[in-house]
């Protein structure tokens, strides 16, 4: 049962409530005092969330977000507001400054996050539809404007960041897949040895309960050693493969653009733009075939790959439900999806008897890796699982959905808006009042 209809009555307004706190103006910050900056992907989620209530005010967060847009096409994973400076790494330390390819005007940082964005500029139209008037007129003009730049994302992705051409995004940080500390990226960095790195001092850890809930010390000095290998070179895409030490194929990254390629296909139909739909689709094709490659038959779980080290990464993490998110094709890849489901809903997961709320952790529980307060190791995250569910709702899987929709309402109840959600108590964590957390509440709400 979803909660009591006090909760539901409450939960949106309260979530209405914290995106106007954190509305900057022409943007909201991630998170009133961890993430003081527009991130691009919890851009993405935050229109989607604004969309159920104003749906202009979604176009603008994903108008000011592209206006940082590089000259490649990157979307850069920060643009940083101008009236705030209590956020480490900020702008002074990425070095953008020097980047050729970064626009005059703005502060952003060096490196992408995934490519939800497509994805949110059809909610935005959809729902801009259905209230009609200045909102469809509103939407409508919007994608018109923006579709080149969306397009040209989607192509720096796939060619600049799958240079081998093998279906598969390949990232350069772990701040790329958003995912930042997952054990995922614990084989890749240990074989990091970071060079100088200039002193520093993190702030990060001031605004959490405990600092134990994020990145350790050593992480964050990996993590800044391969901003220092980006900048010395400008961020140049070429260059960066050539002395970067992380270059990983990120799976779920890869799904998210498969995923977002096709929905941008369906809205190039629209405009009329018949080659760029191809185009997409081919993508979304192409990138839906390199996350099914990769799945192991043993676990049923997608894997990313190490380039440098040329090997799997093998650890259980929620980014191995990939498949679930791009979609897959035949029988053979609606095979897969059932197998997927069935292994998500399962006692390594989702039916795992120990967790509050049956919503998949980001590390299995049943994992070496698993560690239930830390961040990408093992706490829930709700934007996650509007993920997820959307994804079902698009392959009509709407048992899984069902369970996600239903439990995650139950888990939002709570009101904090928390950042992550400790699996087993069920105690937020991380910030509260995080963007887009509050934006999932909403689009689950409907
Ligand atoms: C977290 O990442 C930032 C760096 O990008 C950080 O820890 O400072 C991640 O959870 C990432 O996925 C998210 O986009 C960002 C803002 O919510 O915070």
């Amino acid at each position: 049962m979803i909660g009591t209809m006090l909760e539901a009555g409450l939960l949106r307004p309260a979530a209405v409530e914290v995106l106007r706190r954190n509305d900057l103006g022409t943007v909201t910050s991630a998170a009133p005092d961890l993430y003081p900056h527009q991130w691009s992907w919890d851009a993405a989620f935050v229109a989607i969330g604004l969309s159920r209530v104003d749906v202009r005010r979604a176009v603008t967060e994903l108008r000011s977000l592209l206006s940082a847009q590089w000259s490649t096409g990157m979307i850069p994973h920060i643009v940083f507001s101008p009236r705030v400076d209590d956020y480490f790494p900020g702008p002074e330390r990425w070095g953008t400054d020097e980047a050729p390819a970064k626009p005059a005007g703005v502060r952003t940082s060096g490196i992408c996050q995934p490519p939800v964005h497509a994805i949110a500029l059809r909610h935005i139209l959809d729902r801009g539809r259905e209230n009609g008037g200045a909102d469809a007129e509103a939407a409508e003009a919007f994608v018109a404007e923006t579709f080149d730049g969306w397009l040209a994302w989607h192509r720096w992705l796939a060619t600049a960041r799958d240079p081998d051409g093998v279906g598969l995004v390949e990232i350069h940080h772990s701040w790329e897949s958003g995912f930042d500390n997952s054990p995922r990226w614990d084989g890749p960095y240990s074989r990091i040895t970071a060079g100088e790195v200039p002193a520093f001092v993190r702030r990060d850890t001031l605004h959490v309960g405990s600092s134990a809930e994020r990145p350790s010390d050593g992480e964050y000095t990996r993590y800044l050693w391969l901003v220092e290998q980006m900048r010395s070179v400008h961020y140049d895409d070429d260059r960066i493969l050539d002395i970067g030490d992380f270059r990983v194929r990120d799976v779920f990254f890869s799904a998210i653009l498969a995923a977002a390629a096709e929905v941008l296909a369906g809205i190039a139909d629209e405009l009329g733009r018949t080659d760029d739909a191809a185009e997409q689709r081919a993508t979304a094709a192409r990138f839906r075939a390199g996350v099914a490659a990769t799945v192991d038959p043993v676990t049923g779980l997608a894997r990313d790959y190490d380039v440098l080290a040329e090997e799997w990464i093998g650890p259980l993490t929620v980014a191995g439900f990939a498949p679930l998110v791009a979609g897959a094709d035949g029988v053979d890849g609606a095979d897969l999806l059932a197998r997927q489901r069935g292994i998500l809903l399962g006692q390594q997961w989702m039916g795992h008897p120990a967790l509050r709320y049956p919503l998949p952790p980001s590390t299995s529980p049943a994992s070496p890796g698993f560690r239930c307060r830390t961040y990408w190791r093992g706490p829930v995250w709700p934007f996650l699982n509007l993920l997820l569910g959307w994804a079902c709702a698009r392959d009509s899987a709407w048992q899984l959905r069902g369970v996600l929709r239903e439990a995650s309402l139950e888990q939002l109840g709570d009101l904090t808006f928390a950042e992550y959600y400790e699996p087993i108590t069920g105690e937020p964590l991380g910030s509260h009042d995080q963007a887009w957390t509050a934006a999932a509440a909403l689009e689950w709400l409907g």
